[in-house]
């Protein structure tokens, strides 16, 4: 190619990443901003300052309250877009999102200041509420841009105060009445882009600082509630118990016991929430309620996995004397990335002499939900230790560079498509 693209600038990169950071810090290096939060607000208008400001983007806000970034082409033609989300989960780190919009507007940001004439437009996204939140929607944006989820059923959801999500998409400036127009097809958007951490250590221990990912894994969760009997934790003699925790416990056990005993590596289950009531010393537990996630690499696998779970789960209420409820609230396939991309990336990288590797992701990500009407790639960066979701979650700012140089290349090839 005849034009001289300037390299990407760390320096004003990590500048906005230490901005970022600020907002919603925890103190401890972490940050704490679900979706609807104010930090959530506040990096809002901090990203739609800086794409707009700094950059030199069109920005809008959709009505399922993704921000867009677009720098124009000089075709018509369907954009590339490069971005990520700026949510995070509960005392999150810093680098699950953000990381993909700052590089989303650092390779535009270069293109332009090289004077790249391209041809598609480029755009930036960050998507709205990727992580999971208590309206029990994650991947909020990317799934309403891929229409899977419908204008009633969104006006119907609430939180489990009862507080509409109509009102947290308002303020974060969405409007759901109007939700249908955030929907993207492959006339819009021609390839999607996210840069993101690996969140796990196949790539440190590998010492490779690229991976170029195939695909995502699938995700299943189960919102359980276990009612058995609160009663005074002195006089109720323990053959007279019905113990809401302990058939919890048991729950989470059995769920471990099952998936453990699949020894694979694309199986994993969880229970990461877990609330009791009343939660008192003196007090039997009365309730709890749990989140189940089952994640792996097959559907059939994934289900299979339910299903014995659910037999299982069927014969603790019966053994302890509670009743158990229990109800889907996420069952999300799993999803092959692009080929043309995974093969663009890898070309890309050998190009530049960086070593890179396949990589299967057992985290989830909004491009599985662009993945499904377009092309979607993603590159991911080494996590130290393979932290995340959590205060020490690290990636070394050298692997960030590999990787945006990478990505910077492989736009431009993109471009030339
Ligand atoms: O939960 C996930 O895998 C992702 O980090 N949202
Ligand atoms: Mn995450
Ligand atoms: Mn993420
Ligand atoms: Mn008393």
């Amino acid at each position: 190619m005849a034009i001289a693209l300037q390299k990407c600038h760390m320096e004003r990169f990590k500048a906005r990443f230490e901005r970022m950071s600020e907002i919603g810090s925890t103190g401890d290096g972490g940050v704490n901003r679900p979706f609807g939060s104010i930090a959530d607000l506040e990096l809002r208008k901090y990203l739609i300052q800086l794409a707009r400001e700094e950059v030199g983007l069109e920005v809008s806000t959709d009505p399922i309250a993704n921000i867009w970034g677009i720098h124009k082409g000089r075709q018509n033609l369907p954009a590339i877009a490069l971005g990520s989300h700026h949510d995070s989960v509960p005392h999150g780190g810093r680098f699950d999102g953000p990381l993909g919009i700052l590089v989303a507007l650092e390779v535009i940001q270069t293109l332009i200041e090289s004077d790249y004439p391209n041809r598609h437009p480029l755009a930036f996204v960050s998507f709205t509420a990727e992580e999971p939140n208590p309206f029990n929607l994650s991947t909020l944006g990317s799934r309403t841009v891929a229409g899977k989820l419908s204008k009633e059923q969104l006006l119907q959801t609430t939180d489990d105060q009862n507080r509409p999500l109509s009102m947290a998409i308002t303020a974060a400036g969405g409007n759901l009445l109007r939700v249908s127009e955030a929907q993207k097809s492959a006339q819009d958007l021609f390839a999607f882009l996210e840069l993101h951490i690996e969140q796990g250590r196949r790539l440190e221990q590998a010492k490779i600082p690229l991976g170029v990912v195939t695909g995502i894994c699938g995700i299943y969760r189960e919102q359980i509630t276990i009612v058995g009997e609160a009663n005074h934790a002195g006089t109720t003699m323990m053959q007279d118990r019905h113990d809401a925790l302990l058939a919890g416990a048991q729950v989470a056990l059995a769920l471990e016991e099952l998936v453990a005993s699949a020894a694979s590596d694309d199986l994993v289950g969880t229970v990461g929430h877990f609330v009791i009531s009343p939660n008192a010393a003196n007090i039997i537990p009365g309730s709890c309620e749990l989140h189940v996630e089952i994640r792996g690499a097959t559907t059939a696998n994934i289900h299979a996995t339910a299903h014995t779970f659910g037999k299982k789960v069927a014969a603790i209420a019966k053994e302890r004397g509670v009743a158990i409820t229990r109800r889907v609230i996420l069952d999300q396939a799993p999803q092959l990335l692009s080929e043309d991309l995974i093969e663009l990336f890898l070309r890309t990288a050998n190009h530049q002499s960086i070593p890179s590797k396949p990589l299967f992701s057992m985290a989830g990500h909004d491009a599985t939900h662009i993945a499904s009407f377009t092309r979607a790639g993603m590159l991911f960066v080494p996590s130290i230790g393979g932290k995340s979701h959590c205060n020490e979650e690290f990636t070394r700012f050298e692997d960030i560079e590999t990787a945006l140089q990478v990505l910077l290349e492989a736009v431009v090839q993109l471009d030339q498509l």
